[in-house]
């Protein structure tokens, strides 16, 4: 029998990446192997054929993976999300960009070796836009993937950088070798994902944190002090829908792909209806507002809402959470179960 090829996925002790490891086991095609600073918990190891603990800064150990895997697909979720980013820029920049770059070139040179493009996805994200007024934000309503493209994070930099980098891998590599014309590409796809929203696991790091924050520490009986303005409105989606878009993406067709990063939309609300809804499933809870400003400028500096209609064209995109189902089906029930016991 042929040995099922490898799926690699970088930060996969993230809140997207235990989800991916296991849609991808599910799903059967793929060998994952994993790769993370911390150790990965015991509960997913056994649905991974090898797991890692290291860094993706690491050139070594990125040789040693791609040495000992024929890897077909490349998961690069590792990230410095916007909040801590904005702690340490320096640090977001090695690894938003630079650990990119070192696994953009493994993925390049795994191209070459196996004769066929290997497919790199990757998440950007909405911090990947950044809107200078409030007026403008309003104005752009569901923004386009090619509107307001000046982040004011370091993370929303490096996001919108390596989405060009990508496209470089994938388009114009060593352009200036020769038979360059002719030479195999890496695949890069990409998605920006609005603010996610997990059932499983309280994000950390990101500034889009205070909706899943005020949710799981409602289901806890714990007050919370939200950090943006009862008016501030992004785009959130639930995480199985996010699993969806990567998966989606994964097995879109090469020639339908028109954009080398894709809007996916769920549902847009405000703080103050998110209040609403955490309310609604949980009376007792206690949230209150704080305003930390610069954080809620961040928030505010992002789009209301996304237009995904790219994504719907190209790749039949589209969600299954809008936002009752994905509180009153998913979330809700879910937050709920784990905090009984
Ligand atoms: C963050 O808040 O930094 C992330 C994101 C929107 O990409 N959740």
């Amino acid at each position: 029998m042929q040995k099922r090829p490898v799926a690699l996925i970088t930060g996969a002790n993230g809140e997207i990446g235990r989800s991916l490891i296991e849609a991808l086991h599910r799903d059967g095609r793929y060998r994952i192997v994993t790769l993370d600073l911390s150790p990965l918990p015991e509960k997913w190891r056994p649905l991974c054929f090898e797991t890692y603990a290291g860094n993706i800064l690491d050139r070594y150990l990125l040789d040693q993976l791609a040495a000992h895997h024929e890897i077909e697909a490349v998961f690069h979720l590792a990230a410095l999300l916007s909040t801590r980013g904005e702690r340490d820029p320096e640090l977001a920049h090695q690894i938003n960009v630079e650990g990119t770059l070192h696994l953009l070139r493994m993925a390049q040179s795994l191209t070459l070796r196996l004769d066929r493009p290997v497919k790199f996805i990757f998440p950007s994200s909405i911090a990947a836009y950044g809107i200078p007024t409030l007026a403008q934000k309003k104005e752009f309503g569901r923004i386009r993937e090619d509107q307001g493209l000046e982040p004011i994070t370091m993370y929303g930099v490096n996001k919108l950088y390596a989405e060009h980098l990508g496209r470089y891998f994938m388009r114009h590599y060593r352009m200036l070798s020769a038979n360059s014309e002719k030479s195999v590409r890496l695949d890069f796809r990409s998605v920006r994902f609005p603010g996610l929203i997990s059932a499983e696991t309280v994000p950390s790091g990101g500034t889009s944190d205070y909706g899943p924050e005020m949710l799981h520490a409602a289901a806890q009986n714990k007050p919370y002090a939200c950090f943006v303005a009862p008016e501030a409105q992004i785009p959130f989606m639930a995480m199985p829908d996010a699993i969806k878009a990567l998966m989606g993406l994964l097995d879109a067709p090469r020639e339908k792909l028109t954009l080398p990063a894709y809007n996916v939309g769920a549902f847009s609300l405000t703080a103050a209806e998110f209040v609403t809804r955490v309310k609604k499933a949980f009376p007792n809870a206690q949230i209150t507002f704080a305003i930390d400003q610069a954080r809620a400028r961040i928030v505010d500096s992002w789009p209301a809402d996304v237009d995904d209609s790219a994504a719907r064209r190209d790749w039949k995109w589209s969600a299954d959470y809008g936002i009752d189902r994905a509180f009153d089906e998913y979330l809700v029930p879910a937050i709920r179960a784990r905090y009984r016991d």
